[in-house]
């Protein structure tokens, strides 16, 4: 038998019965699932095993079309592209699943005939919280439009035990909790015991001759074990059906059994703790560099865990590994894996024994690199003496590349020591560091950013140097997100309406929503599409009700500002905004004010001392405002803790205004902008990141743009501003932050906020006084426009109709055509 009829007769497995999805045949299997696999009876059932019954008999159905995805794409020997990434922010599945598989309404009704209701079982699910925010999300998208775009894709990461962790405020401070997502199982994964991989760290490396050549040896002094765990992730209408693979740290020698004979119990149990501490937590910091060494060993680990299988699958179906750029294309999700570069060359030349020119050749054609940020204190750079202990081989294979390419760059020309040492690999003026940036961006035959003026920017900053020395390796892929979570499942009312406006074909062609924009002009649809805003409102306006006991109007503006705290994003600016408003209503309170309702939420990395003051000062303001009863029914602020995806996906749909604020030529892109617009929010926003394409795509009457553009912004700081002069002409300003630094919101600690206040007196390093005016200014505009009712809600219908350019579908295609060659548009 030839080898080729054996791997088909080998892979060809019977196809199984199509299963009926009928309510009937459903509740059916829920109720065997009850029965056989929890071993409960219906009447002994409590919510969380209908919750587990149901999922298991959804995850019955993935599991079908998942193997046949497989199937296909190792038969057809297909180019897979593999997104490694630390971080993917999936938030629930089973409302994702079931309603991709098109089963939500037989769902919930084969449920509703035991009395259970999928809405109270869905809520149950915990949320998948295993990134920071806008990367770690985007990822989790990008797996959804792949599945749902037929792109063969294969996700990689960490299965981190404790995830993000839960936020609570106590007496006004963040606090922060351990989350733990798998303490009652995780139905969606499959543990996958044979394919684990060694990992290793620390130890020797010597070079030994074999044939005439130096071969390099690494023996590692420690030794850990990846174990993968394997998700489906199943695209729209359940055509396609992708992996998710997390790996789990376990030791080789769970128990020392030489020390646990001795006695030493404890002892014994040391060496598996310490190898298991790898993935039991995500790091919270998004903003600056940990820089501790458990950091480093979860970025190798998981690199080297998915290098190592990425090879091994290849060599299943190929002879060597020279052509494994025609067959897998990998994705670097930020610097987090950019180790990979050198890990690879190691496998290749080391293990694989191949020629490190044809290595080299391999891993810059297999690789390309998402750059997400420019914040300098968020560039990652390891000190050479920790990457040289853990990782001594990868060390001296960063050296060689750092060699080569300052020889490829200075080829024929003339480079002086400025573009050498701002290209070199290793940083030599902050005590000798790697510089991951660089090594991904070399290690690559595509780098890109995640919007236009982010890429732009990046070629005049951080990689202005490599950039002019590989004037074509840098492009744009603008971030998008997907409707079927963030439209058709977040907002299954206003799903309908457009549904039923403009027919079905949107939900498979999300290009079909331009279709609505003829309706902004039909009154009878515009009072449909807000009252399907209302009824958003009112279900946040509950949540916060229940949560925190504090009464919103949905008559007034929700105005929303929901992200990560950061000062960049200048939450401060509206905190201050709110402040002067409050102030205004308290001494003109005649004047004909539009109600408003400010809504706050998001985390602090633990350590950023500023941006938990920022959550202390919104709740303060919020305590102030709230229970001032001349501001009675214009003016209420709240702060709603704990922000995760499910509650995005509460919050989006229930926004009139979505504040996208951040300082010009700091955002990379954003992309909760687009979940806002996508479901009729205006925006409020700077020139900065994806609102200018938003700006682009909805036109100007659609948007509210204000403030400096990244240029003005960068001059400013050139020019030495500061912010006291512009306060000094801005009474408004001047009041509020005199009376935040009087201690008017924190009488019981009235300096809280004095180092806050200074910052923007002296520095102002955010622009935050330079852009209040501006700010202001569009904000009573938004009120003027707030009473024209009928101009407001055509805006509204617009943002949604000429949001779909924003799907992440589309930007999975962009990757797919231009970078990744792979999938049905790569080819
Ligand atoms: C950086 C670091 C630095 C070291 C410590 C741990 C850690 C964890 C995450 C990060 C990445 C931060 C970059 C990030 O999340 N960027 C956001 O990416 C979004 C998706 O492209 C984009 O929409 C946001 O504008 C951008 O801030």
């Amino acid at each position: 038998m030839t080898s080729a009829s054996s791997l088909a007769r080998s892979t060809t497995v019977e196809k199984p019965e199509p299963r009926l999805n009928d309510a009937d045949t459903i509740a059916t299997e829920i109720v065997e699932k009850l029965t056989y696999s929890i071993g409960k009876t219906v009447k002994a059932a409590r919510i969380h095993d209908w919750l587990e019954a149901t999922t298991l008999v959804v995850r019955d159905r993935i599991i079908d079309n998942w193997f046949e995805s497989t199937i296909k794409t190792y038969e057809r020997q297909d180019k897979r592209v593999c997104y490694l990434s630390m971080e993917f922010l999936i938030g629930r599945l089973l409302r994702d699943a079931i309603s991709n598989l098109g089963l939500t309404e037989t769902v919930r009704e084969a449920l509703a005939r035991y009395d259970v209701d999928l809405n109270l079982v869905e809520l149950l699910e915990p949320d998948a919280a295993l990134g920071n925010g806008g990367l770690g999300r985007l990822a989790a998208c990008f797996m959804e439009s792949m599945a749902t775009t037929g792109v063969p894709g294969f996700g990689y990461g960490i299965r981190y035990v404790h995830g993000f962790f839960r936020q609570e405020v106590v007496d006004g401070a963040q606090v922060e909790l351990p989350e733990t997502w798998l303490k009652h199982g995780n139905p969606w994964e499959f543990e996958r015991r044979e394919s684990s991989y060694e990992i290793g760290f620390g130890g020797k490396v010597s070079a030994i001759e074999e044939n005439g050549k130096l071969r390099s040896v690494w023996r590692p002094g420690e030794r850990v074990l990846a174990v993968a765990y394997d998700t489906p992730v199943v695209g729209w209408r359940g055509q396609h059906v992708n992996t998710l693979r997390l790996w789990s740290a376990q030791s080789l020698d769970p128990i020392l059994l030489d020390a646990f004979n001795a006695g030493d119990h404890i002892g014994a149990l040391l060496e598996s703790n310490k190898a298991e501490a790898i993935t039991r937590v995500l790091y919270p910091a998004d903003s600056h560099q940990a820089g501790q060494e458990l950091r480093l060993r979860q970025e190798y680990f998981f690199s080297s865990a998915s290098l190592q299988d990425i090879i091994r699958r290849h060599l299943a179906q190929h002879d060597d590994l020279t052509n494994l750029a025609d067959k897998v294309a990998i994705q670097l999700n930020d610097t987090h894996p950019a180790v990979s570069v050198a890990e690879l060359m190691r496998l290749l030349v080391d293990v694989h024994g191949m020629e490190w020119d044809a290595a080299w050749k391999v891993t810059r054609d297999t690789f390309s690199y998402t750059n997400h940020t420019l914040l300098p204190e968020a560039l990652e750079t390891w000190p050479i003496h920790l990457f040289e202990r853990l990782l001594p081989r990868q060390m001296q294979i960063i050296y060689q590349i750092n060699a080569e390419v300052l020889r490829e760059a200075t080829a024929g020309k003339q480079l002086d020591d400025g573009t050498i040492s701002a290209i070199s690999l290793i940083d030599e003026n902050n005590g000798r560091r790697v510089r991951m940036g660089q090594l991904a961006f070399v290690g690559s035959h595509a780098v890109n950013g995640v919007s236009a003026l982010h890429t732009e920017l990046m070629k005049e900053t951080v990689f202005h140097d490599l950039h002019k020395v590989f004037p074509t390796r840098i492009e744009n892929k603008t971030n998008g997100v997907t409707p079927r979570r963030w439209l058709f499942q977040a907002n299954p009312g206003l799903t309908q309406l457009i549904e039923e406006a403009i027919g079905p074909g949107f939900k498979d062609d999300i290009t079909q929503l331009a279709k609505l924009d003829p309706h902004a002009e039909d009154a009878g649809f515009r009072e449909k599409f807000v009252a399907i805003k209302r009824q958003n409102k009112q279900r946040l306006a509950h949540l916060v009700e229940e949560r925190l006991a504090i009464h919103l109007d949905p008559n007034a503006i929700f105005d929303i500002q929901v992200k990560r705290i950061h000062e960049y994003k200048r939450q401060l600016l509206n905190i201050l905004e709110t402040v002067a408003l409050y102030e205004q209503i308290r001494s003109l309170p005649h004047l004909d004010w539009t109600p408003r309702v400010k809504v706050f939420a998001g985390k602090a990395a633990p350590s950023y001392v500023q941006a938990k003051e920022i959550i202390h000062l919104a709740g303060d303001v919020a305590r102030v405002i709230n229970s001032d009863p001349t501001v009675r029914g214009l003016l209420k602020v709240v702060f709603i803790p704990n922000y995760n995806v499910s509650l995005a996906e509460i919050i989006m749909p229930a926004a009139d205004v979505s504040e996208q604020i951040s300082t010009a030529g700091l955002e990379a892109s954003g992309t909760g902008n687009m979940k806002f617009a996508l479901n009729g929010a205006l925006t409020i926003g700077t020139l900065d990141g994806a609102n200018v394409e938003m700006l682009e795509h909805l036109g100007e009457e659609n948007i509210f743009i204000f403030g400096l553009k990244a240029d003005e912004v960068a001059r400013k700081r050139a020019e030495g501003h500061r912010g006291q002069g512009v306060i000094d002409q801005q009474p408004m300003l001047r009041s509020a932050i005199d009376s935040i630094s009087a201690g008017v919101f924190s009488q019981d600690d009235p300096n809280r906020y004095a180092n806050l206040m200074n910052s923007i007196r002296d520095r102002d390093w955010w622009m935050i006084a330079a852009d209040f005016r501006a700010y202001w200014d569009t904000q009573r505009q938004l009120d003027v426009l707030w009473k024209d009712r009928a101009k407001w809600d055509a805006i509204a219908v617009r943002n949604t109709a000429r949001m779909s350019w924003f799907s992440s579908d589309r930007s999975i295609d962009e990757y797919a055509h231009d970078i990744w060659h792979a999938g049905p548009k790569g080819r």
